[in-house]
């Protein structure tokens, strides 16, 4: 994936210069690659990992690197630091910062739509697959939980307003990602659906645990600002370290529970629940 991720976009020595090195650096800074990991994943477990799925599994990390660089940006978190590295805007300005997202995110699109048309898919369309990523980052998916964490003050801190935000924000690219595994190689619907659970409750675990992490830890921990959510609404907030802590690891026994009926050849999404529940950064 390491090697893959670059070849997928322009290269810095190319017009608009600024722009695709800002896109290289971004994409390339070393992120912990656990949304493609969960594609890659899905698939080997229920058909053949054929190339493109390794195409389809970088495109979700474009979409998410877009979002971190947008999420950076001072209207947005304000954040001086990513991935142990300076923000991409502070590093390249605002102005090529928003163009490298929009280059990420468009770039997205056209690798899924590539990817898509060289898998066998019987029970899918290629259409299918775009629509499922389109849907995801759209209004009611990533960018609509995060309108609402932006614009959550503390008195707005209920149960169900933090879920709908943490299962938009984070959780759409989660399932996004796992069923983008299961859709590339044909899976039957009934395992698709449970890829959907779990990595539903997996994202959401996710997010729980970015927020624990973003009190409990320093950023040479994990690579970025802490306490960045001091004026949002989170679980730490809400039921406190321990609180969010226990819910994390519901949900990740939720996730893990929900792999029942494909037996022993889910493990390695069992072993990925584990690595969130242990996760230092
Ligand atoms: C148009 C794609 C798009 C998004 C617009 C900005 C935005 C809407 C959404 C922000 C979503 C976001 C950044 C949520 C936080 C998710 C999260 C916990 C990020 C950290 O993920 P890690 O720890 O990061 O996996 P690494 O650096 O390891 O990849």
């Amino acid at each position: 994936m390491e090697a893959h991720l670059p070849s997928l976009v322009r290269p810095p020595t190319e017009r608009p210069e600024r722009v695709n090195e800002a896109v290289c650096y971004a994409l390339t800074s070393p992120g912990k690659r656990l949304r493609p990991v969960l594609t890659l994943a899905v698939a080997e477990m229920l058909g053949e990992p054929f190339p493109a799925v390794l195409d389809l599994a970088c495109a979700v990390e474009l979409v998410h690197s877009c979002s971190l660089v947008l999420d950076d940006l001072p209207a947005m978190d304000d954040a001086r630091l990513r991935r142990g590295r300076a923000t991409t805007h502070r590093v390249f300005g605002e102005d090529v910062a928003l163009l490298a997202a929009m280059g990420l995110l468009n770039r997205a699109y056209a690798v899924v739509a590539e990817a898509a048309q060289k898998l066998p898919l019987k029970r899918y369309t290629p259409e299918d697959l775009v629509h499922h990523l389109a849907a995801a980052i759209g209004t009611s998916g990533l960018i609509g939980g995060q309108a609402l964490d932006l614009e959550s003050r503390d008195e707005d801190l209920d149960l169900e307003r933090l879920e709908y935000i943490h299962s938009h924000k984070t959780g759409a690219l989660f399932i996004v990602a796992g069923e983008l595994g299961a859709m590339a190689v044909d899976a039957r619907r009934r395992d698709l659906d449970v890829v959907t659970r779990y990595a539903k409750n997996l994202g959401l675990a996710f997010q729980i645990s970015d927020d624990l992490l973003d009190v409990l830890s320093t950023p040479e921990e994990t690579g970025k600002d802490s306490h960045q959510d001091t004026h949002k609404v989170t679980f730490v907030k809400l039921l406190g370290v321990a609180g969010a802590r226990q819910l994390a690891g519901e949900l990740l026994d939720f996730a893990v529970a929900s792999l029942d009926p494909l037996g022993r050849k889910a493990d390695p999404l069992r072993e990925l629940a584990r690595y969130v529940k242990d996760r230092g950064r």
